[in-house]
């Protein structure tokens, strides 16, 4: 049977486009909550292979989309290089910040395999269970998002610490974020070795990011783990998701090599079309906003987005992550929707 995801991530126009949803396992799902309960902390999920698997699952149990995305976090690198990294409920994570060059040099470069290998058994037993016409997507974080975590300490407003360092001292920056790069590679070849059929890497804060420093922090960094991956694994694809970037999204695609663009919802359909759908698959980019609206007013964005996409080579998903409030109906009368229109 064939995995729609896959062909168009090799640019095939499709009847119907593969979909599915970013953050789609998570706190707005009853049977998440049920098993997050009886764990106690959040990256004892993340490490549990047997509940990370079922966690997995249960959107791809629940909606029938074309993909199922590895439970886990970008924040597991951080976890594995030696950080302290925390997620208290209702606070965000939490990371003992990176300060000095000692802090940086004594990151655990090679543990990351060892230290994630839960992962890697969480995505051989979703492989056991998933529907053969079904994708597993593997992920991490770009390398400029992960450093906004370890130097901010956690979330952030305004960014001033990690903007200020890679300002001021843009050499021991880079060092950081080749450290990174390293790590991430590993991370991803692990993930391709364990059995994922493409990989989707999130640069959720790139929009903050002065242009002057783009090419430097965001499209290097992620070129460089793009190629020493297909070093390895040369027929892998990628996806990129650099949320927020605007103009420079075209130098993001032509200059990193990724399959795939991640649109949010910020830019228009119709500009994607336009400009980039030749260059690359698009996916995206209904505003998760419209999912706690549901109705009509929901399936009319959703239609607008795949008349202007569905031409060329298209994944539909959201321009971001399903948010904790949306009542999972509205997700279910979504999905059924967009299978519908390779039945007209
Ligand atoms: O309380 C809980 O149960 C924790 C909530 C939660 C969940 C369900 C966190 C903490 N992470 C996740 C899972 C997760 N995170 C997945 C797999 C689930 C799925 O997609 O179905 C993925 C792909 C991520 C990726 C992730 N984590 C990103 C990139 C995507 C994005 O949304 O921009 C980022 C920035 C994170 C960091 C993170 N982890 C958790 C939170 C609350 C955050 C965001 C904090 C912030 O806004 O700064």
């Amino acid at each position: 049977m064939k995995k729609i995801f896959l062909e168009a991530l090799n640019r095939k126009s499709l009847e119907r486009p593969p979909f599915w949803f970013m953050r789609q396992a998570g706190r707005y799902l009853p049977e998440y909550r049920k098993i997050r309960q009886r764990i106690p902390t959040f990256l004892d999920l993340c490490y549990n292979s047997e509940l990370a698997a079922e966690v997995t699952m249960q959107p791809v149990n629940r909606f029938k989309p074309d993909v199922a995305i590895l439970f886990s976090d970008i924040l597991v690198i951080p976890d594995a290089l030696g950080r302290k990294v925390t997620f208290s409920t209702g606070m965000g994570p939490e990371l003992e910040p990176i300060i000095s060059t000692n802090d940086i040099k004594s990151l655990l470069v090679n543990n990351v395999n060892n230290h994630l290998s839960p992962v890697y058994e969480t995505i051989k037993k979703v492989k056991r269970r998933l529907p053969e016409d079904v994708s597993l997507l593997g992920f991490a974080g770009a390398p400029w998002t992960v450093a906004t975590y370890m130097i901010e300490g956690g979330s952030s407003r305004d960014f001033l610490k990690v903007k200020t360092w890679a300002r001021q001292d843009p050499e021991r920056f880079d060092y950081l974020l080749s450290l990174l790069v390293e790590a991430t590679s590993d991370y991803l070849v692990g993930q391709i070795d364990a059995g994922v059929d493409a990989i989707q890497i999130f640069d959720s804060w790139a929009g903050v990011v002065p242009s002057d420093q783009f090419k430097r922090f965001v499209i290097l960094p992620t070129k460089k783990i793009i190629s020493n991956v297909r070093k390895l694994k040369p027929d892998i694809k990628f996806i990129g998701f650099p949320k927020g970037i605007g103009p420079e999204i075209s130098e993001y695609i032509s200059e990193t090599g990724i399959d795939c663009i991640s649109i949010d919802s910020t830019l228009s359909p119709n500009y994607a079309a336009t400009f980039l759908q030749d260059k690359c698959t698009i996916q995206g980019n209904l505003d998760p906003v419209i999912l706690l609206i549901g109705g009509k007013t929901m399936i009319k964005a959703a239609d607008q987005i795949m008349e202007t996409l569905g031409h060329g080579p298209f994944i539909f998903n959201l321009g971001h992550g399903v948010m904790p409030q949306t009542p999972p109906e509205n997700i279910e009368l979504l999905a059924k929707h967009i299978r519908s229109q390779g039945e007209k």
